[in-house]
C-alpha cells in the first residue's frame, strides 16, 4: 500500500464510441451501455471500499455524467467536482465525426494507427468549414477557460499531455499531497497522457496502451507521487483485456 492513492476512470461508452466515430471535443452523450458501465464503475469502487474527497473531470458531458453516475451508484457522499478543459479528450481535428473503420478503409489502417496512437503526429486540423467546428469552437463553456490562441485545431498525444500535465502538477498533485483522496473521470487519451507521465512510458510504448471505457484503475503512490506498481484495474482481468483489445481494433478496416 502506498502513502497516497489516485483513482482514474475513462468515461463509459459514448454514443459516438458506439457508432465508432472519432469524437475528440464533440460533446457526445453516454450510450445506454455507457451509463450502465458508469454505474458498474461506482459499484466496483464501493466493493473496493474506495472513497474520495474531491473529483476532477473534463468539460465534456460524457465524463461528467460518468462521474455523477459512478458516485451515485456507489452511494458516495457529495464531494466537490472540479471541471477543466485540460482533462478534455485530445482534439481529433478534421477527423472529428468520421467513422474509424471507414477512415481505415479509405486511408489505410497504418495511417489511422498513426493518427490514433502516434505520440506526436496530430490529426489534420479542424477548419472553419468543418461540420462540427461551430458547436465546438463556439461552445460558451470554453469562453472563460481558454484564450482564443490556446484553442486547439487538432491535438497529438504530445500536445494533449502538454495541456493536461500543468493541471495534474499544479492542481491534482498538491491535493494528493494534502492527503485528499482524488478521483479523475476523463478520456481515453487525456488519461493515457497521465499514465504515460506517471509510469514514465516511452513515446513508442505508449502506442500500445488502450484504455477501456468505464473500468476504474488505481495507482498506489509513494511520497513523491511515484507509482509503486503499474495501474491496477478494478475489474475482472479477462474482461479488461478484451475491452482493451476492442478499443485497439476500432481502427481496423472491418
Ligand atoms: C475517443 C478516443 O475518446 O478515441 O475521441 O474518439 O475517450 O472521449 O471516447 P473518448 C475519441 P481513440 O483515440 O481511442 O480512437
Amino acid at each position: 500500500k502506498g502513502k497516497y492513492r489516485i483513482v482514474m476512470v475513462r468515461h463509459g461508452e459514448s454514443e459516438w464510441n458506439q457508432k465508432n466515430l472519432f469524437c475528440g471535443w464533440f460533446d457526445a452523450k453516454l450510450s445506454e451501455k455507457g451509463q450502465q458501465e458508469a454505474c458498474a464503475a461506482g459499484k466496483a469502487l464501493k466493493d473496493a471500499k474506495i472513497e474520495f474527497d474531491v473529483a476532477h473531470t473534463s468539460v465534456l458531458t460524457r465524463a461528467q455524467d460518468t462521474l455523477r453516475a459512478a458516485l451515485k451508484s456507489s452511494e458516495h457522499k457529495k464531494i466537490p467536482v472540479c471541471i477543466s478543459w485540460r482533462l478534455n479528450e485530445r482534439h481529433y481535428g478534421g477527423l472529428t465525426g468520421l467513422n474509424k473503420a471507414e477512415t481505415a478503409k479509405k486511408f489505410g489502417e497504418e495511417k489511422v494507427k498513426i493518427w490514433r496512437r502516434s505520440f506526436d503526429t496530430p490529426p489534420p486540423p479542424m477548419e472553419k468549414d468543418h461540420e462540427y467546428y461551430a458547436c465546438i469552437a463556439e461552445d460558451p463553456r470554453y469562453k472563460d477557460q481558454l484564450k482564443p490562441e490556446e484553442f486547439p485545431k487538432s491535438e497529438s498525444l504530445k500536445l494533449t499531455i502538454e495541456r493536461t500535465l500543468p493541471y495534474w502538477n499544479e492542481v491534482i498533485v498538491p491535493q494528493i499531497k494534502d492527503g485528499m483522496r482524488v478521483l479523475i473521470a476523463a478520456h481515453g487519451n487525456s488519461l493515457r497522457g497521465v499514465v504515460k507521465h506517471l509510469e514514465c512510458i516511452s513515446d513508442k510504448d505508449i502506442m500500445s496502451l488502450n484504455l477501456p471505457t468505464g473500468i476504474p484503475f488505481v495507482y498506489e503512490l509513494d511520497e513523491s507521487i511515484k507509482p509503486l506498481a503499474t495501474l491496477k484495474f478494478l475489474g475482472d482481468p479477462e474482461t479488461v483485456k478484451k475491452a482493451m483489445e476492442s478499443v485497439a481494433n476500432q481502427g481496423k478496416a472491418k
